[in-house]
């Protein structure tokens, strides 16, 4: 009889910012119902229980191969209880209970057909689940009152429901590039979000715009917005100077990470090629319209940053927003520091520290770099 291996056991660092974090990695069949829990959690608000099980899934996807048995687990971070219980349960019975009925639940459901309502929250959601309203036509059926953003959330739903892909990515950024070029000559246009960490689908496409020259990037948004207006590219803009989660569900939901930058939430018209249309229409006697729209809405997001906070700008807007959020506590209770999206603050030494990478950023954290690539955590 062997006995395991002690190498078998991997040692995996707290902290997401301290791991390697593949796009794709070997407990998919754990992480993913660990994150219909967060998910559930997030919708009842319970802010402790939706991080606990995000944590537990982000760990996961460190190690190095699939988790057999419990033993597997042991000195990992992260693991609490609860976790744990699902985990023995999806290894011993190839599912976990409380999983499948939450995945069956009716709150659960609908709590997600309505927050993937473009601009509508989980507040609102809730609110709405108590009304006894399910579903994005239940809001039009009962006359609720929608603001702008969730009128065109409601408009375009099943498009937005639908993954952008990489190559429908790589379309928008050649037009927002274009755009961004012709509106300042020596710009600088950024992919960010999930797609710069190598992801091959998202649920909208980031973008950071800046440019060389300190204080150029001044009012260059609306001049982009109009580029591409003009160009009958946008279905839907709305520009703001404040925090993401702010406009998104009220101020409420302001974050202690106050992001100031000109940010724009847009959603654009992207003409389609035949064979992305969904239907075929190559079929005889199929007319123009059977075939499907010739274009879809895609979720696009636009920030402009100044040159000297790019680095910061970059590093905060690609994620994932586990990287991010353990980032932020890293600086905060391992080096005194405070991060933002703008910049990095040493609390002890009462001085900003400049950045012109985002190797420089890590440097300064004392953290070992990780590419974007292996920031999927
Ligand atoms: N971000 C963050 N915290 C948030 C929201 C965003 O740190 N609450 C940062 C990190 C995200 C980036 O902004 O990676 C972009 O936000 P998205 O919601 O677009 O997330 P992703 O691009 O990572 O995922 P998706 O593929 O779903 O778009
Ligand atoms: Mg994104």
């Amino acid at each position: 009889k062997t006995s395991p291996k002690p190498s078998a056991h991997v040692a995996v660092k707290s902290y997401a910012c301290q791991r390697r974090s593949p796009l794709n990695h070997h407990n998919t069949f754990l992480t993913e119902p660990l994150e219909i829990l967060a998910e559930n959690a997030e919708f009842m608000e319970n802010e402790g229980r939706n991080i606990a099980f995000r944590r537990s899934a982000s760990v996961l996807k460190a190690l190095p191969r699939v988790v057999r048995r419990m033993e597997d687990l042991k000195n990992l971070p992260c693991l609490g209880g609860h976790s744990l219980r699902v985990i023995k349960e999806i290894l011993e019975d190839g599912a976990s209970q409380e999983v499948e009925t939450t995945k069956q639940s009716e709150q659960f459901q609908a709590m997600k057909a309505l927050t993937g309502v473009f601009g509508v929250g989980v507040k609102s959601a809730d609110r709405w689940f108590r009304e006894g309203l399910r579903n994005p036509s239940d809001l039009i059926r009962t006359g609720q009152k929608l603001n702008h953003t969730q009128q065109a959330g409601v408009r375009y739903y099943n498009d937005l429901n639908k993954p952008v892909t990489k190559k429908e990515a790589e379309a928008i950024s050649d037009m927002v590039g274009k755009a961004v070029r012709a509106v300042l000559p020596g710009a600088i246009l950024t992919l960010t979000g999930g797609f710069r960490r190598g992801k091959e689908v998202g649920h909208d496409v980031d973008f950071l715009i800046t440019h060389p020259e300190e204080g150029a990037e001044e009012g260059m948004m609306p001049k982009v917005l109009k580029w591409l207006e003009d160009q009958g590219l946008l279905l839907y803009q709305k520009t703001t100077r404040n925090s993401y989660l702010e406009s998104r569900d009220g101020p409420e939901r302001a974050p202690h990470h106050m992001d100031r930058f000109e940010r724009c939430f847009s959603i654009f018209k992207l003409e389609q090629t035949k064979e992305c249309s969904g239907t075929t229409a190559g079929a005889a006697g199929m007319s123009e319209q059977q075939s499907g729209p010739s274009w879809r809405a895609v979720r696009v997001d636009l920030v402009v940053s100044p040159y000297s906070q790019f680095a910061y700008a970059t590093l905060g807007w690609t994620g994932s927003k586990l990287f991010e959020r353990d980032l932020r506590r890293w600086a905060g209770q391992e080096r005194g520091m405070s991060l933002s999206n703008h910049a990095l603050y040493d609390s002890k030494r009462h001085h900003y520290l400049h950045a012109s990478s985002e190797e420089e950023i890590f440097t300064h954290l004392g953290l070992e770099y990780i590419p974007p690539s292996e920031r999927n955590a």
